[in-house]
C-alpha cells in the first residue's frame, strides 16, 4: 500500500512547488521557539531549494535550538534575525517561506523582515485568527509539516539527500510524539518507512532528538514535580515550573520539551497543563489534551491556539492568578464535555 498526496490537497502542492522552483533567493522561517517539526521542514526544504541551485537562507524569531542544529546541511545557512546579514538577506531575497505556522504573532519578529516579500505558507496549524496571506498549503490533516514538505519534494521528484530525509522524518517523529499521538496515520507510518528507506537511521536520530538531555533539564523536572497536582473530578492535572530553578539552572526553552507530557501522563487526566513564568513576567500555558477537550479551543480563549490535542497561550501575570483563571476555564471546558456525552 503506497503512499500518494492526498487528492484534497494535490492542487496547492502543486502552487507551492512553483512558487518554491521560481525562487532564487528564499527567506525560510517557522514560529517561536523552533521544534522539531519547525526545524525539520527548514532543513528539508533548504537542502531542496539548494539542490535545485537556489540560496535558501534561515532566519528564525528565536534563536535556533543549538539540539537540533544537527539538522541543518550548513549551518551558515542559519542567520540570526535582526542581524545585518539578515537584513541584506531579506533585502536581496525574492520569497519568504513560512513553515509549521500560518499565524502573523507566531513568527514575532521576522514578520516586520519579510513584510515586503511574497510569501509562501506550509503549515498544518488548524487557521488561526491573524492569517498570513501569500500563496499557502495548509492541512490540518497533515500529522506534521513536513508531511506537506514531502508532497512538495515528492511532485518535483527531488532532487534528495540525507538531510531532506532526516529533517522530513524529525517532523514526522516529534509532532507524533514518537508515533503515539492520534495524529500518527497511515500516511506518516509510510513516509516515515519511505525516509529510512533513503538512509535515516532512526536510533542515530533518536539519540540525537531525545537521547542526550543535558543533566540541567532533569534537575528543574525534579524541582517542578514537586508542583504536580490532579483534580481527580474534572481529570486536570498541572504543574509549574519554578521561577528560581529556572533561573539557577540556566535553563532554555528546549530544555522544557517534552516535560508537559508529565502532567498529561497521570491515570485520570483529561487534560494535562504546563505554567511558566517567561522572563517578561507573563504566564505561558502549555495545554495538553488526552481525551475529547480541544484545548486549541481552550487555548483559543486566552488568545493563544495550536491543534486539538496540543497547544500553547500566554497570559498576564501574577502567575497564582493565572493559573486560577486556567483551571477554571478547563474544567468548565471539561465538564461541558462531559455534558455533550451524556447527552449525546
Ligand atoms: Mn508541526
Amino acid at each position: 500500500m503506497g503512499y500518494r498526496t492526498p487528492a484534497h490537497r494535490a492542487v496547492a502542492v502543486k502552487q507551492v512547488r512553483s512558487a518554491l522552483l521560481a525562487s532564487r533567493s528564499a527567506i525560510l522561517t517557522t514560529h517561536l521557539n523552533a521544534d522539531g517539526d519547525g526545524a525539520g521542514s527548514e532543513a528539508a526544504v533548504a537542502s531542496w531549494l539548494r539542490g535545485n541551485g537556489s540560496e535558501a537562507w534561515i532566519i528564525n524569531p528565536t534563536a535556533f535550538p543549538d539540539s537540533l542544529r544537527f539538522l541543518i546541511e550548513d549551518e551558515d545557512w542559519i542567520v540570526p534575525a535582526g542581524s545585518r546579514r539578515a537584513r541584506d538577506l531579506c533585502e536581496q531575497a525574492d520569497l519568504a517561506v513560512v513553515l509549521d505556522t500560518g499565524e502573523v504573532p507566531r513568527i514575532g519578529r521576522v514578520q516586520e523582515s519579510i513584510r515586503d516579500l511574497p510569501t509562501v505558507v506550509i503549515d498544518h496549524h488548524p487557521r488561526g485568527d491573524n492569517p498570513i496571506g501569500g500563496t499557502s498549503l495548509r492541512d490540518p490533516q497533515a500529522s506534521a509539516t513536513t508531511e506537506l514538505v514531502h508532497d512538495i519534494i515528492c511532485a518535483s521528484r527531488g532532487p534528495w539527500n540525507d538531510y531532506i530525509a532526516q529533517g522530513i522524518y524529525v517532523g514526522l517523529l516529534t509532532d507524533t510524539g514518537s508515533f503515539r499521538f492520534d495524529n500518527t496515520t497511515p500516511a506518516c507510518h509510510s513516509i516515515a518507512a519511505e525516509m529510512v528507506g533513503r538512509g535515516v537511521q532512526p536510533e542515530t536520530v533518536y539519540t540525537r532528538v531525545y537521547g542526550s538531555a543535558p543533566l540541567r533539564k532533569y534537575q528543574l523536572l525534579s524541582r517542578a514535580l514537586e508542583t504536580l497536582e490532579h483534580d481527580p473530578d474534572f481529570g486536570v492535572t498541572w504543574m509549574t515550573i519554578p521561577k528560581d530553578a529556572y533561573e539557577e539552572l540556566g535553563i532554555l526553552a528546549d530544555d522544557l520539551d517534552g516535560i508537559v507530557d508529565i502532567p498529561r501522563s497521570i491515570t485520570g487526566t483529561q487534560v494535562g497543563l504546563l505554567f511558566r513564568l517567561t522572563k517578561s513576567g507573563e504566564v505561558k500555558i502549555s495545554f495538553r489534551s488526552n481525551g475529547p477537550v480541544d484545548v486549541n479551543l481552550l487555548a483559543k480563549r486566552f488568545q493563544g491556539g495550536g491543534h486539538v490535542k496540543a497547544s500553547g497561550a500566554v497570559v498576564a501575570g501574577p502567575i497564582d492568578r493565572a493559573i486560577e483563571r486556567v483551571l477554571s476555564a478547563t474544567r468548565a471546558a471539561v465538564a461541558q464535555m462531559d455534558k455533550a456525552r451524556e447527552l449525546g
